[in-house]
């Protein structure tokens, strides 16, 4: 869709969502009122910036069903977020809203190249996250056969792959490692699988690790971006020309802001994605502070899509550690680590406090044939504190591990553990 075509659209959509919430949701009539917003006050996208934001506290806040723009009985699914703490939060949608999100994921992974000669192993968690079922709805509409294999028994995670012939997996970059792992140490073999693409997303991933990805699995790996709050996956993903995720902007309005100031940022920007939901029914968001980290292009990709694109998520603002006043992102580390030869795309940031000062340690296996082949693992050591040095300006403690000494994950990779916050 030309650019201004798809503007009206926008502003056309974002006039009805404006109305809804204001109509029905207590939440945010009460802030437009303080505000001294009407909902005819916005005309449309130009307008948007006089909008308030929504964070994760206000769904906290109206925890379970507050923010839920239709009653219940118009409601046909509930997902919530893991949240590592207390209460998570619940999302909600309507008949349509399901429609919807299948036809955002069966787009998504039509651009990434899935069609409905594929076999798709979706290895997301089935369940309350989006993750699973997110994938599986809209895989149905494209007419893949898919396997709803969810998370767990990896090995017969990899017997499902070679004897069904899955062509395409979809789980996060972290298990798709874990799989590659277990995959070589098994009776199976990568040359009898057919799997040729991988649907990843759900956590960041840097292009180091994807280029691991690539040499582990000897398939491409494209990354899937999405939020619970805004929908789930099917917000945006990249296509073959892989310069960047493309954003379903006829159903969610990207803005980039200052994280500090909540100013609008100019295209190419760096700063803090925000989305307005603009056709949901069930729980609309206004101006939703996602806290991940991107950069916002609207010129045409060369694949030819007209939709704005944003760069890979590496990071959120509040995953940022602040070490000795330094900012230092996980992101940042793992590029350095995936960059050293012999380093296996396992490892641990841990934060901790000596005396007074923070302190910043990095775990990191080793490969195999390096740890059996007699390594001076000190020199290597120095050698990598003294790249991170360099690229952090910081000190940061190495530790070299033997292979598998780390966790594996189904889901999510945990990276930080910051033992501040448990010492105070
Ligand atoms: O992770 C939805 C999803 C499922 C996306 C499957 C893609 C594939 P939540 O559990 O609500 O939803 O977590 C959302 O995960 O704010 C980001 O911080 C992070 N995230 C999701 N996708 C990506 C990605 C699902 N491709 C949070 N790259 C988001 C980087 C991602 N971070």
């Amino acid at each position: 869709m030309d650019r201004e075509e798809l503007k009206k659209l926008q502003s056309k959509r974002l006039r009805n969502v404006v109305y809804r919430v204001y109509n029905n949701v207590p939440y945010y009539r009460k802030l437009f009122d303080e505000r001294g917003i009407e909902p005819g006050d916005i005309k449309g996208v130009d307008d948007l910036h006089k909008l308030p934001f929504t964070t994760k506290d206000a769904l906290r806040e109206n925890y379970p069903y507050g923010l839920f723009a239709a009653p219940l009985s118009e409601i046909n699914r509930t997902h919530a977020s893991s949240g590592t703490t207390g209460k998570p939060t619940v999302v909600g949608y309507t008949k349509h809203d399901l429609e919807v999100w299948g036809e955002l994921i069966a787009r998504m992974a039509t651009q990434a190249g899935v069609t409905k000669d594929d076999v798709v192993q979706v290895s997301y968690g089935y369940g309350l996250f989006t993750g699973g079922l997110g994938f599986h709805y809209g895989l149905e509409k494209i007419g893949a056969a898919i396997i709803p294999a969810s998370v767990g028994n990896t090995s017969r995670q990899i017997m499902l792959m070679e004897d069904l012939g899955a062509t395409v997996l979809a789980c996060t970059p972290s298990y798709a490692l874990y799989m590659a792992e277990v995959l070589e140490e098994s009776e199976y073999s990568r040359q009898n699988l057919n799997i040729r693409l991988g649907l990843f997303g759900a956590e960041p991933w840097t292009e180091n690790m994807r280029e691991q990805l690539k040499a582990k699995l000897d398939i491409t790996p494209s990354d899937n971006y999405g939020l619970s709050e805004i929908i789930g996956p099917g917000v945006s993903g990249e296509c073959p020309s892989f310069k960047g995720l493309h954003i379903a902007e006829d159903h969610f309005i990207p803005e980039i802001i200052d994280p500090e100031t909540g100013e609008n940022l100019e295209p190419g920007e760096e700063g803090e994605l925000v989305f307005t939901t603009i056709t949901k029914e069930g729980l609309p968001v206004i101006r939703y502070r996602t806290k991940d980290i991107s950069t916002l292009w609207d010129e045409p990709c060369e694949c030819g899509r007209t939709s704005a694109r944003m760069n890979k998520v590496t990071g959120r603002t509040d995953d940022m550690i602040i070490i000795r006043g330094v900012n230092v992102f996980p992101s940042q580390i793992e590029s350095v680590l995936m960059g050293v030869k012999g380093i296996a795309p396992h490892y641990q940031i841990i934060v901790d406090k000596k005396g007074h000062l923070d302190d910043l340690s990095v775990v990191v296996e080793l490969e195999e044939e390096l740890y059996a082949g007699g390594l001076d693992i000190k020199a290597m050591e120095n050698k990598i504190r003294k790249k991170l040095n360099s690229v952090l300006t910081i000190d940061v403690k190495v530790k070299l591990v033997e292979p598998k000494t780390i966790e594996r994950t189904e889901g999510k990779a945990k990276r930080v553990i910051d033992k501040r916050t448990l010492n105070v």
